[in-house]
């Protein structure tokens, strides 16, 4: 699929430090050792509705750890699928007589502009489930072949992993069963399913059903991927195993990325399927998560259009820690356009206080998990000195911290 254009990165004097994230599986903050290329997935939308500012959120944290390993002098193999079919998808085109192709290629197409208007790096490899489809269909034949998958014996065609037989299971999310039975009820799973081996065994295949779209299937049995295996798979062609960073929201934590992990992990009979998987915490409106089912929603494209600046959309989603749950408000945009403003007028100053603390602040508070607050705090400490004209004044600090802010917070201020 086409990706979305670059911005421009300015390059900054030095290298920034290795990047420390936090690690879902490991249940602690560890430093990542990324090879000269480091390698990141990040689940991407399922195209059934517009960019809400829960998914911005989540995609500007994994933006800022593309932006520190280059700082720190990596080159970044980003790789993000799109769901471009699954139940949600048919069921909303469905409820509004759409054909489900084209809702699809327009919401995607918005996600795109979203991302431009963001400023956020794009994905090397943008890839939808349905372009994947002839490479997944190969993985549930191994898995089959293998033994370590199975047919359900309905006659639906449906064919699902045993989980018995992976060893590693649980590994990821570390969430006792009960728990795991209650998330995959609740994120797409079947765990009353009747004829499955056991209750959290995840599909990998669905056996075509009239009027569903459907494609040649493993062992000439029509139908469509799963979700889980449609992320192992484009993982696995893109990145390999072992690649660094596995991310997206919390609630991708179970099921979603213990299954992909736990396919790719039985297909290759190696580990670890990523080296970390970051997860980025749940923007809420109103007191509850943002999301598609609840339509509690606000849209980056709204916003947009309301003549909203998108660098205040982005400063007011980087003003809160991403592993930290919050609600979005318009307060919280209306602090952020403030901020922008002053930033603004700082670097277009023709001296300002120095600019190295603040490059070095910068690099240091992002690469210790991403601490964007902080982050901003020295910015913010910055443009208090430069504006008041109080202290030491260098004439390059403007230019200097205009780049900086760009380069690693993704916030365009001016013509630096
Ligand atoms: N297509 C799948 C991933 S393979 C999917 O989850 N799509 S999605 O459109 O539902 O979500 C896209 C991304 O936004 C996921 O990483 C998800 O975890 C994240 N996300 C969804 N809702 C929120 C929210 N309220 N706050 C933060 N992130 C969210
Ligand atoms: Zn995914």
């Amino acid at each position: 699929m086409l990706s979305w254009p670059a911005p421009l990165l300015p390059t900054l004097p030095g290298t920034g430090p290795a990047l420390k994230v936090h690690d879902t599986a490991r249940g602690e903050v560890v430093a990542t050792a990324p090879d000269r290329t480091a390698r990141m997935y990040v689940c991407g939308i399922t195209p059934y509705d517009a960019t809400h500012l829960g998914h911005a959120a989540t995609y500007l944290a994994f933006d800022l750890i593309n932006r520190v390993w280059r700082d720190a002098g990596h080159a970044v193999h980003y790789v993000q699928n799109v769901t471009d079919i699954d139940d949600p998808l048919l069921e909303r085109a469905e409820r509004d007589g759409e054909d489900w192709i084209v809702l699809a290629m327009r919401e995607t197409a918005l996600f795109r502009e979203d991302m431009t208007a963001l400023r956020v790096l794009p994905p090397e490899d943008y890839i939808g489930a349905v372009e994947a489809i002839p490479r997944i269909v190969g993985y549930v034949e191994t898995l089959l072949d293998e033994g370590l998958a199975y047919v359900l014996d309905d006659g639906t065609g449906d064919i699902y992993h045993d989980i018995s037989q992976a060893p590693g299971f649980g590994d990821r999310s570390r969430y006792d069963e009960a728990t795991m039975l209650g998330f995959f009820g609740e994120r797409g799973g079947d765990p009353e399913r009747a004829g499955k081996r056991q209750p959290l065994d995840p599909m990998l295949w669905r056996g075509a059903r009239p009027g569903e779209p459907s494609w040649p299937g493993p062992r000439g049995t029509d139908g469509r991927p799963g979700w889980h295996i449609e992320c192992a798979a484009i993982a696995l062609d893109t990145l390999g195993m072992g690649f660094d960073v596995q991310g997206g929201g919390s609630d991708l934590i179970f099921p979603h990325h213990e299954y992909s992990a736990v396919h790719a992990e039985a297909l290759t009979a190696t580990k670890p399927f990523a080296r970390a998987y970051v997860h980025a915490a749940m923007i809420g409106l109103d007191g509850e998560k943002m999301s598609k089912s609840r339509g509690n929603l606000v849209f980056v494209s709204k916003l947009r259009g309301e003549g909203v600046d998108p660098m205040a959309i982005r400063l007011a989603l980087l003003s809160g820690h991403y592993r930290t749950d919050r609600v979005w408000t318009p307060a919280l945009l209306r602090e952020a356009e403030e901020r922008l403003a002053t930033w603004r007028r700082a670097v277009t100053q023709d001296s300002g206080a120095p600019a190295g603390p603040v490059l070095h602040g910068l690099r240091e508070r992002l690469g210790d998990d991403l601490d964007s607050p902080g982050a901003i705090a020295v910015v913010d400490a910055w443009a208090a000195a430069t504006l008041s004209g109080a202290g030491e004044q260098e004439e390059h600090a403007p230019t200097m911290v205009c780049d900086a802010v760009d380069a690693l917070l993704g916030v365009a201020l001016a013509d630096c």
